[in-house]
């Protein structure tokens, strides 16, 4: 069995977060999640205060296991989920795609574990420095928003920096790889795209089928342009926005073009015209099973890996 400081830290089985995916973590995987001892995760996304709620309550109904809420800093609502979260005094709050500065000291005086998402060594120490309970070091395998570096050069380099415990997250879909989180000192993992094919994700099942059939070079990444690079599976949508982006078309039409994709894909597996977010272990993805069997499967497979980690050390 693999415990870290991180399962004492949450009050959790095992060193396992599920990342906060837009519009797909909701209140009933996050549960599962949590259930068989990880840390499951609610994303607000780009949905307003009440939909973070009512999840919040549909996880505290399936479970009495701690969660956590994830909150997009790039969303309109993203003020006013913060508030919800504390109200609600979750157990941890993670976010992405921003700076959460200016949310820290409410969040650590209401009680709450705060974990962001990071993507460098200057965000990673700012954020210990205001309060971080940990840190997540995000790196640019993931799906979604991403930063500039790999996860193999990330996690290492933010384990120097800072003292508060560091999740890996970006390229970990299976035992190997959380196997190597922890070599690169890393005392939890978090995964997203492997739990896309949980049954308890209510993903579309064109989405689901999209991952199952996925292949290494699957993914491509957009919005360089913006300045929010963004990783999915390569079909039209991305496809197009590409095309546009390197025609030179204006910022606000690639707003627009991005605009309800993300739903399109979740909701209604809308192939054309849906943006697929999916990280680069989409092809390791082989099967829907259930969200407990994923994290036991994941942990006992390290566990083999670490114990057998002298091989060849002569
Ligand atoms: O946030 C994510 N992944 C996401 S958010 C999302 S919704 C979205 N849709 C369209 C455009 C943009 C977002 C889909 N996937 N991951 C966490 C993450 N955070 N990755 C990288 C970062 C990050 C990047 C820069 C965190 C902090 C940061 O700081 C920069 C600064 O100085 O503000």
């Amino acid at each position: 069995m693999i415990r870290t400081d991180l399962c004492d830290l949450l009050s959790i089985e095992y060193p396992v977060l599920q990342g906060g995916m837009a519009w797909i973590s909701d209140g009933k995987l996050a549960a599962a999640v949590s259930d068989a001892g990880g840390l499951g995760i609610i994303a607000a996304g780009n949905a307003p205060g009440e939909y973070v709620r009512q999840q919040i309550r549909i996880a505290r109904l399936l479970t009495d296991q701690p969660f956590g809420v994830n909150i997009m800093l790039l969303s309109p609502y993203a003020e006013q989920v913060a508030a919800i979260a504390a109200e609600e005094k979750v157990a941890v709050i993670t976010t992405g795609a921003g700076n959460p500065s200016k949310f820290m000291e409410e969040w650590n005086a209401a009680g709450i574990k705060v974990i962001p998402v990071i993507a460098s060594v200057a965000m990673a120490k700012l954020m210990r420095r205001l309060g971080a309970a940990a840190v997540i070091a995000e790196g640019g395998e993931s799906g979604g928003h991403i930063g500039e570096l790999s996860t193999m050069v990330l996690v290492p380099q933010v384990c120097d920096a800072i003292e508060v415990p560091v999740i890996a997250a970006g390229g970990i879909a299976d035992g190997r790889g959380a196997a190597a989180a922890f070599m690169l000192g890393a005392c939890g993992i978090q995964m997203g795209t492997r739990f896309l094919s949980a049954y308890e994700c209510s993903v579309h099942q064109n989405y689901k089928k999209k991952i199952l059939d996925a292949s290494d070079l699957s993914t491509v990444v957009t919005g360089k342009r913006l300045g929010h690079p963004v990783r999915s599976l390569k079909t039209p949508f991305s496809r197009d926005y590409l095309k546009a982006e390197n025609a030179g078309t204006s910022d606000a039409e690639l707003e627009e073009m991005g605009v309800g994709a993300l739903r399109l894909a979740v909701q209604e597996g809308d192939i054309q015209k849906g943006c697929f977010l999916a990280g680069q272990i989409a092809a390791m993805v082989h099967k829907e099973q259930p969200a407990a069997e994923i994290i036991r499967g994941v942990m006992e497979e390290a566990e083999i890996i670490l114990k057998g980690a002298c091989k060849w050390v002569k």
